[in-house]
């Protein structure tokens, strides 16, 4: 079993723009993640295999992003007890409505902890990865405090700077 414990997956390299935000902000915690492309309707025996491997695998969050109907974050949760954490991508149709509301509104049973739409989404997803993995690994928890402090003082400065 290696050490990657986060799965990124999205359902086209056309999520890519968005998904790499989540990437960025792991690699800034240093978190080990994997990344793959699986459409759900294009691949879905792929999909079956991925997820239903998953947890043997060591994968203990898998962060999934999806535009339109955006099912795949859903059929991955059908396929595994591992968490699933569904990022809707900000679509041309509809803004991106349509991919917050398929990933949300999941039937009780089959659970998909929800994000922004977009690149907050994005980064959230990752950040929450984070939040999950530093319940068991202090030096995940390190870096997120690290990355908090950071951000407070970055926003006191920036309140100081608009105040001189
Ligand atoms: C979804 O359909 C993907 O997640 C993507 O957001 C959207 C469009 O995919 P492509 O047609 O660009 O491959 O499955």
């Amino acid at each position: 079993m290696s050490d990657t414990k986060v799965a990124l997956v999205m359902g086209s390299v056309s999520d890519w723009d968005t998904m790499k935000q989540a990437v960025s902000v792991l690699k800034n915690l240093h978190v080990p993640f994997e990344k793959h492309v699986i459409s759900a309707h294009r691949m879905p025996d792929q999909l079956g295999a991925f997820a239903k491997s998953a947890r043997d695998r060591g994968i203990q969050i898998i962060i999934a992003g999806a535009g339109g109907a955006a099912h795949l974050p859903g059929m991955l949760a059908a396929n595994t007890t591992v968490p699933v954490i569904g990022v809707p991508m900000q679509t041309h149709a509809l803004n991106g409505l349509d991919s917050l509301l398929s990933i949300v509104q999941m039937p009780a049973g089959v659970p998909v902890a929800t994000t922004a739409i977009g690149t907050a989404g994005a980064k959230n997803a990752a950040y929450l990865a984070a939040s999950i993995l530093s319940l068991s690994d202090s030096e995940v928890l390190d870096q997120l405090n690290l990355f908090r402090k950071t951000q407070t003082e970055k926003a006191i400065e920036s309140e100081m700077q608009l105040n001189d």
